[in-house]
């Protein structure tokens, strides 16, 4: 039976030690609780660090076998990997990075030597437990290579891959020395999740820019196969919140809290501690806001929680020594008697205290300067039973573009924030009500659950039509068996594409021309008598007459616009129009003044632009906006626009190869049929060819073929067989 493994970094349970015992503790975050809906079910499976640094040996088979029964394994990391790894790599160069604090990150070759290192270790544990058939689920940052390390050994193997802190802007990105290795890594993935379609615009960019692979419509086009690209925007536990909310424990919390506290109106703050949270800018806002409002003073009070984390790493020692200095001053200067203007908790508390918190609180501060998606905004509205309560978020967070009834600033804006707690702490009852209705809604749908069923549900449909567009590499057994058939046949038929199939792309069009070799090739592929060639290709008809009417061929040009058999003239397959092409000329004229290096290739029945020699990353912007334009444009003038290897090709909707090919097929009657072409307008060939046609794709993506050969060298090694 095929099963699920999940692979993070961390497992779902602590592993700690008490009086020399060592007590597993299991994790409350949502992800937890989301996967758990799969990893403990059947033998499907997490793989991860406990967390907790564990050298003897006896201790680790103890943890391997109690972990086993709840369907989890462990990895452990020595010191060093943890140094070098986790609080190194990870967390030193990644994560600020990933969070735009570049003057942050350390750009360490022992760093990198141990992430490479430990997502090798991860490989090797998770090898393990591979069979046949398995789905893996990769988790974040800190294994951004494994995708591509398993990817080598398993080529088959379904792997989905989900960050779950922002991808930075390609600009940010490119700053890592290692930038190509991180992404080549992810890409090793059938499916990458972000949680926001921002994130997988700047991945994108980076991919193609970087990594040089082009994309289209969230699809990486790498020689081999497609990764799709994809948003997914993480929920919560919402049921878990809501019951939380109103759970006994937590009613009694809120009585007492309250009592020690009065009446006041509170502000709530929770946070790991962490430089992306934007804690210091908050603190200063709420100090400026006491100035600005004074009228504020013993009437409002901020509940801080903040969560230590990664205190070892020097940055965070000196963020919380900021955090503290400035609680202490805002404390120090309005501090009453019978007020504190903010209580600070430097610690982690059970669910029911922030349970507590959340329904006490009217107003939540959530303004991180960066954050992936921030889970705590979510959690606050879910607690809120009565729908009373005002959510102020920062646009930085993912949370950010669904919440939008959310009162929304920039975190770098302190007045903006000194505003908005104002309007927070005043807004009417039935407006706040309004807002936390449309959001609870929408937060209840697009719970944690509904997450993880949606990207399972996109890895299944992946390798469903992966499976579907499976080719098999045409091996020499193969080839001993069309030798057969084609020795057997009365009559063949053979179509064959130019561009990428018999010659290999060059940098302008007209430097594809056919080699001696290539000619020598049809020469005596035609002297057959039974043989029928038809060259099947995007060029016009002058190029095709030019190189290759010498020879004893049939013809099909412009994409099946053009049509000539041994002997004839050119002819079209219908009527038509060239009439459109001065409207479409002029807006590709545009794009060519826009666009040094680009420029227009006229046929007679379509217009091409090309972008071959354009700056990389640039072409490909200008193919989108081109494509959107010309598709809006097009769309009442029965034209097709067609996104081919670094060209944009407009023409009639009414022709394709497919329709044209088959018109051989019906006029010349064969036993031996063959397709061979590369790219995306061959496809229409394959599907056009009879179930006993030999079809071949030059390249390994996914196709409708069902064979496949790796180059136009091993095409004409192929056919010279054949003669
Ligand atoms: C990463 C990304 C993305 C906090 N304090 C306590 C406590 N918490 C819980 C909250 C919430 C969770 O921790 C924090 O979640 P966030 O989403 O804010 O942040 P990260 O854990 O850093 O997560 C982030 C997330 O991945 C998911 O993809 O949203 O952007 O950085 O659930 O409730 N829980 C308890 N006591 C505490 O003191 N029990």
């Amino acid at each position: 039976m095929p099963k699920t493994i999940i692979v993070s970094n961390r497992l779902p349970v602590k592993v700690i030690k008490e009086d020399g015992n060592l007590i597993l503790k299991g994790s409350e975050g949502g992800l937890a609780t989301g996967l758990g809906s799969i990893y403990k079910e059947g033998n499907n499976l997490w793989i991860g660090w406990p967390g907790l640094l564990i050298n003897q040996g006896i201790e680790r088979i103890n943890i391997t076998e109690r972990l086993k029964k709840e369907n989890m394994h462990p990895i452990f990391l020595t010191q060093d990997e943890i140094k070098n790894y986790y609080e190194g790599f990870s967390n030193e160069t990644l994560w600020p990075i990933f969070h735009y604090f570049s003057q942050y990150s350390e750009y360490n070759e022992t760093y990198w030597e141990y992430y490479v290192k430990v997502n090798q270790k991860f490989c090797d544990e998770v090898e393990n437990f591979i069979e046949p058939g398995d789905t893996l689920w990769i988790h974040d940052y800190q294994l951004l290579l494994m995708p591509e390390m398993l990817r080598k050994k398993f080529p088959e193997l379904s792997i989905g891959f989900f960050l779950h802190i922002p991808f930075p802007s390609y600009e940010m990105f490119r700053l890592l020395p290692w930038r190509r290795e991180l992404l080549n890594g992810m890409l090793g993935s059938d499916l990458v999740g972000f949680h926001t379609y921002d994130d997988m615009r700047h991945f994108l960019s980076s991919v193609s820019r970087l990594a040089g692979f082009g994309y289209t419509a969230g699809q990486v086009n790498m020689p081999d196969r497609k990764v799709i690209v994809d948003a997914f925007p993480m929920g919560i536990d919402y049921q878990k919140y809501a019951d939380a909310a109103a759970s006994p424990e937590t009613i009694e919390r809120e009585a007492r809290y309250r009592t020690s506290l009065g009446d006041q109106q509170l502000i709530l703050s929770i946070d790991r501690l962490d430089y992306s949270k934007g804690i210091p800018q908050r603190l200063m806002s709420f100090e400026k806001f006491l100035h600005e409002y004074p009228e504020f003073k013993e009437k409002v009070s901020l509940v801080m929680l903040v969560v230590p984390s990664r205190d070892r790493v020097t940055r965070y020692q000196e963020l919380k020594e900021e955090v503290d200095l400035l609680v202490g001053r805002i404390n120090g200067q309005f501090g009453r008697i019978n007020w504190t203007p903010i209580h600070y908790f430097y610690r982690s508390l059970p669910l029911e205290a922030l349970s507590g918190f959340y329904r006490m609180a009217h107003v939540a501060l959530v303004t991180p300067m960066r954050d992936g998606m921030n889970l705590v905004c979510k959690e606050f509205i879910a607690s809120k039973l009565d729908k009373k309560g005002v959510l102020i978020l920062s646009e930085m967070c993912g949370a950010s573009k669904e919440l939008s009834e959310a009162i929304l600033i920039n975190p770098n804006d302190i007045n903006a924030m000194v505003q908005a707690l104002h309007r927070a702490l005043t807004m009417p009852e039935e407006e706040q009500i309004a807002h936390i209705e449309v959001m609870q809604k929408s937060l209840k749908r697009y719970n944690i659950h509904h997450w993880v069923s949606m990207f399972m549900k996109r890895l299944e449909e992946i390798k469903t039509s992966q499976k579907s567009l499976a080719t098999k590499y045409l091996d020499q057994p193969t080839i001993d068996v069309v030798k057969k058939k084609l020795k057997k046949a009365k009559k063949r038929l053979f179509f064959l594409d130019y561009d990428g199939t018999l010659m290999p792309f060059s940098d302008t069009p007209e430097k594809a021309v056919p080699d001696k070799e290539l000619l020598q090739l049809l020469e005596a592929l035609a002297a057959d008598k039974k043989n029928q060639i038809v060259i099947i290709s995007g060029r016009d008809r002058k190029s095709l007459e030019g190189w290759l009417g010498h020879l004893n061929l049939d013809f099909i040009g412009e994409h099946g616009v053009w049509l000539k058999e041994r002997g004839s003239n050119w002819r079209t397959l219908t009527k038509l129009s060239g009439k459109w092409k001065n409207e479409i000329r002029s807006v590709l004229e545009l794009y060519v003044n826009r666009t040094p290096g680009s420029f227009i290739e006229e046929k007679d029945y379509s217009l091409v632009w090309h972008h071959r020699k354009v700056e990389t990353g640039l072409g490909e912007l200008r193919t989108r906006e081109l494509s959107s334009h010309l598709k809006y444009l097009s769309s009442n003038m029965n034209l097709q626009v067609l996104e081919g290897d670094m060209v944009v090709e407009i023409k009639s909707a009414r022709v394709n190869k497919g329709r044209a090919a088959h018109q051989w097929i019906e006029d010349f009657p064969s036993d031996f049929i063959m397709a061979i072409g590369d790219d995306w307008t061959d496809e229409d060939t394959f599907k056009a060819m009879p179930e006993d046609s030999w079809t071949i794709k030059v390249g390994s993506s996914s196709s409708a073929a069902k064979y496949n050969l790796n180059s136009p060298a091993e095409v004409k090694d192929f056919l010279s067989k054949l003669c």
